[in-house]
């Protein structure tokens, strides 16, 4: 089934120059960028975005990494999209993650993970609406 999901580069991988490498992992799977953009997390975007982690102990420390500079954030569109990218990005902790994925060749630790996607179309839906 065609669907779509929402990927973003984090401020880790932004400042290492990983945009072009992790977007091409898309198209290469042969999905569609539907809409691309840089941006600035505000702290009132990042606290919507992550508004489901509000009671974690980790929450301070990942509303200010994701203000911590530039995004980019990008709708993807194919068959499957929200579940393949999911396998794409790797598990949420680098140190977990397969080589291959995004996160596991990329990632520096739990936080600065280097991408985020969404897990469910519900997600997506709400996320997408903070960010474009
Ligand atoms: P994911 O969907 O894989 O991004 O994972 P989560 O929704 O569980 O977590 C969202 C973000 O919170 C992660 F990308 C990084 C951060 N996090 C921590 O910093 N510490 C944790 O123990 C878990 C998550």
């Amino acid at each position: 089934m065609t669907e779509q999901t929402l990927i973003i580069v984090k401020p880790d991988a932004v400042k290492r120059n990983l945009v072009g490498e992790i977007l091409s992992r898309f198209e290469t799977k042969g999905f569609c960028i539907l809409k691309l953009k840089m941006l600035n997390f505000t702290a009132e975007m990042a606290e919507q975005f992550y508004a489901a982690h509000n009671s974690k102990p980790f929450f301070s420390e990942l509303v200010s990494f994701i203000t911590s500079g530039k995004v980019v954030a990008a709708i993807i569109e194919g068959d499957n999209v929200i579940n393949v990218t999911r396998e794409i990005i790797g598990k949420t902790n680098p140190k977990e993650a397969n080589s291959g994925t995004i996160r596991g060749d990329y990632g520096i630790g739990i936080l600065e993970n280097s991408i985020h996607a969404s897990d469910s179309k519900e997600s997506f839906d709400k996320e997408v609406n903070i960010i474009f």
